[in-house]
């Protein structure tokens, strides 16, 4: 974007890095009169006389004692990530030193800096547009290689250019038809209504493309939630062991040994999978049981995917099935993995699965974390290189403005006035305005900016 107008706002601070022991820490200071405001409690040069993008070493003083040697950053509005004139203090990393540092900067009358107040006004100074700076939180919580590569392709800007070409032409069709009703006295026709309608009926698949991609998208965003479930004793907990590489989970030859239900994080492929290690399921008197069955089924309501393990070492079970049919009829929609499970020892039973593990010799566990990926994105697009919608912010607002774009094709068909499709069009027009902030309110940013760490 570029920018326009930057307002420097009064001086705002916050430490930009994790705390803890480390080998420097940055506290960020942005604002009008940031550099006078340092300059009361750095001894070294005069910052405000100094070029942008140049870094000079000191020391921050508190009542005229050292509080540490720092570095310190000048960048110079508008060459700034708020665009305002922004320094970062580089001092040494610990949190009481960086602490004592930060209380130096808040005395000399620097205000505290709420969460995602840096990237807020990056976003109100035109640096980075709304969807740009939602990738930015993206970035920050991401923990798949790919979580973070679709939101840096996000950060680039790419959606944004993607959705803006979408408005103008919604734009050019509006004033298609704006232009005629100026005329309408003279009953003039600008609009030629097979061209308004080819314009209008391209928009509807290109937006759908962008939309296909939201599967996808979520899940390579937010981890794929995987259930492990299956009868008592069917080695669930030790599956969710072999994936983790550690006893995570407490394993036993005891049927219903875990009763409640166990996340662990665990990547594939770049993706991240969230497991989840369900208490066996099945009819049961016990109390504590019952309701471990009942979190089984609700993490299943919740999963993206099933992994339900069959015991193949144990006798034919008709709850097995049961169970299984059960699962398939509640969530008929829900990807599903049946694997047969202790396929090292001797198989009693013979029951279709779609693959047979051993979780003690290893067998088949590649196999399996292949064929979960392959289910769980069927045939939604994974192209990272390639425009995606991750947000469901996004989403609503492009299925907003395709229904706005279908009433107006509607309209077009029915003969309705131009006014009439007018409204239709700059209603598409504001829903596509809020994905990349040309169009907002101060509760969209708000929800927003709310999500970010502090010093972000
Ligand atoms: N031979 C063999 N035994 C296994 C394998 N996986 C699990 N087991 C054994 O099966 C028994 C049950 O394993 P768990 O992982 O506790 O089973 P679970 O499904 O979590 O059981 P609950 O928590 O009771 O529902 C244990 O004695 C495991 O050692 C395997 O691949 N091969
Ligand atoms: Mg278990």
């Amino acid at each position: 974007m570029q920018t326009t107008d930057i307002i420097q706002k009064e001086p705002i601070t916050a430490i930009a890095t994790a705390l803890g022991q480390a080998g420097i820490s940055v506290i960020r200071v942005s604002g009008i009169g940031v550099f006078e405001k340092i300059n009361q409690v750095f001894r070294g040069k005069n910052l405000a006389d100094q070029a942008t993008h140049t870094i000079h070493y000191g020391h921050i003083l508190k009542d005229e004692k050292i509080v540490d040697e720092v570095l310190i950053s000048v960048f110079k509005s508008p060459h700034s990530y708020t665009g305002e004139d922004t320094a970062e203090i580089s001092c040494h990393g610990g949190s009481l030193i960086t602490q004592t540092v930060l209380e130096t900067i808040l005395q000399a009358g620097v205000r505290h800096a709420e969460p995602g107040e840096f990237t807020h006004r990056a976003f109100l100074n035109g640096k980075l547009s709304l969807e740009q700076a939602e990738a930015v939180a993206d970035i920050i919580h991401a923990k798949s290689k790919k979580a973070a590569e679709s939101a840096h392709q996000q950060l680039e800007g790419r959606l944004g250019s993607h959705i803006r070409t979408f408005r103008q032409q919604i734009i050019d069709a509006t004033a298609m038809i704006e232009l005629e009703l100026d005329f309408i006295e003279e009953d003039v026709e600008f609009a030629n209504k097979e061209q308004l309608h080819r314009l209008l009926s391209d928009l509807i698949p290109e937006i759908d493309q962008l939309l296909d991609t939201y599967e996808a998208g979520r899940l390579i965003k937010n981890g794929v939630k995987t259930v492990l479930a299956g009868l008592p004793n069917a080695g669930k907990s030790t599956l969710m062991n072999t994936f983790m590489g550690k006893e995570r989970a407490i394993v036993s030859a005891t049927a219903g040994t875990t009763r409640d239900v166990i996340d662990a994080d665990w990547s594939y492929d770049g993706l991240l999978f969230t497991l989840t290690d369900t208490a066996g399921i099945r009819t049961t008197d016990d109390e504590i049981e019952a309701e471990g069955v009942k979190r089984s089924h609700k993490a299943i309501s919740e999963a993206d995917i099933v992994v339900y393990l069959r015991d193949m070492s144990a006798p034919f079970d008709p709850d097995d099935e049961a169970q299984l049919e059960l699962i398939r009829r509640q969530w008929p929609d829900k990807p599903i993995v049946v694997a047969g499970s202790k396929s090292d020892s001797q198989i009693l039973d013979q029951f279709s699965v779609d693959i047979q593990i051993s979780a003690k010799n290893g067998t088949g566990i590649d196999e399996l974390k292949r064929l979960m990926k392959e289910r769980v994105l069927a045939d939604a697009q994974i192209d990272t290189s390639g425009i995606m919608v991750t947000s469901s912010r996004h989403r609503d607002a492009l299925q907003k403005s395709r229904g706005h774009i279908s009433s107006a094709l509607q309209a077009l068909d029915d003969g309705v006035t131009g006014d009439f499709l007018s409204i239709d069009l700059r209603a598409a027009l504001q829903a596509l305005g809020t994905i990349t902030g040309e169009i907002t309110n101060e509760d969209i940013l708000d929800s927003i900016f709310s999500r970010f760490c502090i010093g972000k």
